[in-house]
């Protein structure tokens, strides 16, 4: 059985972060040609993997995670990218609130100078309080869950974006924007 979480992870390492080091242009939108980047994946990889596979991982069935967006021929990785080559997407208007999973040391720092994007290029943040659990579950055993009140953030000039209808981005979220738990 080929490993479909390994393909889904090269992928995403690739569009994300690592482009240059497999000679694959990403254009603006960190688009690059379907057929190049899967020739190239085909060149690495020990495990061989049908078309079936490449939908399944695409379609983000493997979590129910859609991670790429496929258009015209063209493939892009939907979030997450690090700093080297940004990716701009339409502005939207954010739901009254969005939530964020962290750890209870991060919200010391989250306190004081509000989201910041990190290692990445965006604050991710999710429509879903369930998602936002899981996101932080990833990090510690005790999630500490922010609300964003992003329509207020929104009228104060604050952009949002999303790339999936319930996971949204922006630059960075200031403090007096989040809601923090009570303790
Ligand atoms: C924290 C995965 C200190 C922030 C997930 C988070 C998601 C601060 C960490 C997606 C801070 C950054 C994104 C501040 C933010 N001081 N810590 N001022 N501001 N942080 O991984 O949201 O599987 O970049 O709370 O499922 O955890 O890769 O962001 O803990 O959808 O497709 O700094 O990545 O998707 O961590 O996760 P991340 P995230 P994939």
């Amino acid at each position: 059985m080929p490993n479909l979480t390994r393909l889904s992870k090269f992928v995403s390492v690739i569009l994300r972060h690592r482009a240059n080091d497999f000679d694959i242009h990403l254009d603006a939108q960190g688009f690059t040609d379907f057929a190049e980047l899967k020739r190239i994946v085909v060149e690495k990889s020990t495990d061989v993997y049908s078309e079936e596979d490449w939908q399944k991982v695409l379609n983000g069935e493997l979590d129910g995670k859609k991670r790429f967006e496929i258009k015209d021929g063209r493939i892009r990785a939907l979030y997450g990218h690090s700093k080297v080559d940004p990716v701009s997407y339409p502005k939207v208007e954010p739901p009254e609130i969005l939530y964020h999973g962290t750890t209870p040391q991060a919200e010391k720092s989250i306190r004081r100078e509000g989201l910041r994007s990190m290692k990445r290029q965006y604050v991710h943040l999710s429509s879903d309080l369930e998602r936002a659990n899981s996101v932080g579950s990833r990090r510690t055993e005790h999630v500490t869950l922010l609300i964003v009140r992003a329509r207020e953030a929104a009228l104060a000039g604050v952009e949002f974006y999303a790339p999936e209808p319930e996971h949204f981005l922006a630059k960075s979220i200031p403090p007096n924007f989040i809601d923090f738990p009570q303790n």
